[in-house]
């Protein structure tokens, strides 16, 4: 049987080639990990352990929050919370910056995370994930909100867990992009698929058609090139997915191409997006990137934006480089 590489392995060979690694990032990856395997264990039993349902709560989004938004996002800050590898945390379920208890040492990194993307598809056993984006934080001191307002250029490391058929982590510190998958047996994810790279060119595209009338006119002009087929300009048929979960989304584009767009939406000027750019559109950016695709809001790329607020939405285009330079390329004759 060839030897299988588990994450630990990959990350410490990883971590061996920097002459400042202290082990400190190794524990906090290994913490994020092990908080996604309960919660993987919490999804796959579902309905037999009662956790499916609405919490009859709302976030700071105005969403009513499911029983495992709350379960998961309890699950990760208590299991990051205790290590001395953070200085806070930011959570999509909470509105303002977790602080780590007094009675922990407080480290050098900041972890910023949805803890279950996709959640409407949870009731339905669709694929859903977790989302994490790290960056580094002055040792030892009391992070202010302006600490997390980072350009996604500043992650060290980026990475989703998707809860669907297998369990899978897809991670990128900035040396291309790997997935590993849960050997439920074993308790471990085992390295299954080395530097992914996504088809420069594709005729796959994911939308929320339902959202057809709030769309700017790049945007509607792309789609229905696409929807008109060989007979159209593109001269060539496209297919359509919507998951309505961007960690199930971005693997499709990952493992064999396609472009995803959720785009500023004229519904409501005060919302540019509906996806939030700290701990969705960031780390999601950096992933994508990393596989040779690109990521932009239509009119930035989406690693350079200045954030203003830790849940901030924005516009998400992001796949294939060839559509998304074509979808900006509308956008600037616009
Ligand atoms: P959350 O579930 O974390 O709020 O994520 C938002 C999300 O579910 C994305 O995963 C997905 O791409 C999008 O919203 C689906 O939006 P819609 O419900 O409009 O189709």
């Amino acid at each position: 049987m060839t030897h299988q590489v588990t994450l630990t392995q990959f990350i410490i060979e990883q971590q061996r080639g920097l002459p400042d690694a202290s082990g400190t990032f190794t524990l906090l990856l290994n913490n994020i990990v092990t908080a996604c395997k309960q919660i993987s264990h919490r999804v796959n039993c579902g309905a037999l352990i009662g956790v499916l349902g609405s919490a009859e709560s709302e976030n700071i989004q105005g969403e009513v929050q499911k029983k495992l938004d709350i379960i998961t996002n309890d699950i990760m800050v208590k299991a990051l919370d205790w290590s001395g590898s953070l200085g806070g945390m930011a959570s999509e379920e909470i509105n303002d910056p977790i602080k780590i208890p007094k009675q922990y040492p407080k480290g050098k990194y900041l972890v910023l995370f949805d803890p279950l993307d996709g959640s409407s598809n949870i009731d339905i056993n669709l694929t859903v994930g977790t989302i994490f984006s790290i960056l580094r934080c002055r040792e030892g001191v009391e992070p202010e909100t302006e600490d997390f307002l980072r350009k996604g250029t500043e992650q060290v490391c980026a990475g989703f867990v998707l809860y669907g058929p297998s369990t899978m982590l897809v991670l990128t510190t900035g040396n291309g992009v790997n997935a590993f998958t849960l050997d439920q047996d074993v308790g471990e994810f085992i390295l299954t698929h080395c530097n992914m790279k996504i088809p420069e060119e594709s005729s796959e595209f994911a939308i929320n058609m339902s959202n057809q009338r709030f769309w700017e006119p790049p945007v509607k002009r792309y789609i229905d090139e696409c929807v008109a087929g060989v007979d159209g300009p593109r001269g060539k048929d496209f297919n359509m997915r919507w998951v309505a979960s961007l960690v199930a989304e971005v693997y499709r584009i990952l493992t064999r191409g396609g472009v995803f767009l959720y785009p500023h939406d004229l519904r409501d000027p005060s919302k540019p997006g509906k996806l939030r750019l700290m701990y969705e559109a960031n780390p999601m950016a950096f992933i994508i990137e990393q596989a040779g695709g690109l990521c932009s809001t239509g009119r930035e790329r989406i690693l350079d934006l200045k954030p203003s607020s830790i849940h901030q939405r924005v516009p998400l285009i992001l796949g294939s480089k060839s559509e998304v330079e074509r979808i900006v390329g509308y956008h600037q004759q616009d």
